[in-house]
């Protein structure tokens, strides 16, 4: 019999339904000790938390996340709110000796997200910060490659994440729906929301970044805010292109956007060694491409791996049907909560915690101080 694990989940959002969404199939796939038990849902408007309950089997909602906290009775605070609201949540749920899963980024800045990282470790609870791409296969396999050192001395790391929903002016700021273009609410733009994902992976799989040198540009200069109605001044980067140094001696070259036309969420990486390369495409997730330079001269070329094998060669496909049939972004979702029971059961630490994710945020910071001050910046500098 598995022992359960109460979930309270506060937002329900976009984030809100791809967590619920993992607690509910999470069982059904992967043996673990733990059954979660979606007990409360808390959010902004009643009606919505309730309506939201009873689509995805929330035995009760609210409106007040403090009760949540309170609540004697959950195991698990799950925290899929804007990030302005993220340390005070989370600093109150650890207190309280909850478990912690918290959406990305970790914070608005530096200064939270340290405050953060000494609650969870002050109480001792588990937390997780879902940077959900790690757990695509093809990008664990990037890794255990890396890791294995078939690509050699590691030279060039490259990402991106492309996205083209905020061109037009009359896209509003603020409000559920496009809080991520208010800075109040976000703290930056495409710097936290999408290039803290390549951050986090590329950080993951290639070390930690040393030095940064950032530009940003924030296109549309002012946009009307959802909840007042005012045309207000525009404070997140619309884009923002870095290059970096990682500590072991590679160049970094990353690049996101919100304006390039044709593309909704292309996030690529590439990272090239001395002996290999290998390449990966957010729209051709199950696939990773590799070239390896030690392959006889007549068949030398770029392969495709489709990361769908079973008997433990592809991450996590064991889990899923049978081999050469491919899952996708939601299951990203699922894998992260089924490591998360599973440490949670073994007593150990799965990543990436509060304090990884406090690493990710200081490269962010160091890329938003270094394209306003025009200079290179030593990440571990900020804050
Ligand atoms: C923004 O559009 C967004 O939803 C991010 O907030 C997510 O983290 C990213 O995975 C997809 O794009």
């Amino acid at each position: 019999m598995a022992k359960t694990l109460n979930v309270g989940l506060i937002g329900y959002g976009f984030m809100g339904r791809t967590h619920s969404n993992a607690y509910r199939k999470v069982n059904n796939f992967f043996d673990l000790e733990y059954r979660p038990v979606l007990k409360t849902v808390c959010g902004l408007v009643e009606e919505e938390a309730k309506a939201f309950a009873e689509k995805w089997g929330y035995e009760s909602y609210g409106t007040n996340w403090r009760q949540v906290i309170e609540d004697p009775n959950i195991d698990l605070v799950d925290i899929c709110v804007p990030n302005n609201l993220h340390a005070e949540i989370a600093i109150a749920a650890a207190e309280a000796g909850k478990a912690i899963l918290c959406e990305k980024p970790l914070a608005l800045n530096v200064a939270q997200g340290k405050q953060m990282v000494e609650a969870v470790e002050k109480a001792g609870v588990a937390n997780l910060v879902s940077f959900n791409y790690r757990r695509v296969p093809a990008v664990t396999l990037a890794k255990i490659l890396i890791e294995e050192g078939r690509l050699g001395k590691i030279f060039h790391y490259r990402a991106n994440f492309l996205q083209d929903w905020t061109i037009s002016a009359d896209v509003p700021q603020g409000g559920m729906a496009t809080w991520r273009l208010d800075v109040k609410a976000a703290g930056s733009g495409v710097t936290g929301d999408l290039l803290a994902h390549c951050i986090d992976t590329a950080m993951w799989q290639n070390g930690p970044i040393t030095q940064v040198n950032a530009t940003t540009e924030t296109f549309v200069k002012q946009r009307k805010h959802a909840e007042t109605g005012k045309v207000e001044p525009v404070g997140i980067d619309d884009a923002c292109i870095f290059m970096c140094r990682f500590e072991n001696g590679s160049l970094g070259n990353f690049e996101s956007t919100r304006y390039a036309r044709g593309h909704k969420a292309l996030y690529t990486f590439e990272v090239n060694g001395e002996h290999a390369s290998i390449a990966w495409d957010l729209h051709d997730l199950h696939r990773l491409s590799w070239f390896d330079h030690r392959d006889e001269g007549k068949l030398r070329g770029w392969r495709s791996i489709h990361v769908t094998d079973h008997g433990g060669e592809h991450p996590y496909m064991d889990k899923w049907w049978v081999p050469g049939l491919q899952i996708g972004y939601e299951h990203t979702f699922v894998h992260q909560i089924a490591d998360f029971l599973e440490g949670l059961a073994e007593g150990e630490t799965v990543h990436p915690t509060f304090a990884d994710a406090l690493e990710t945020q200081k490269v962010c910071e160091a890329v938003l101080l270094s394209a306003r001050e025009g200079r290179w910046v030593d990440v571990q500098s900020v804050g």
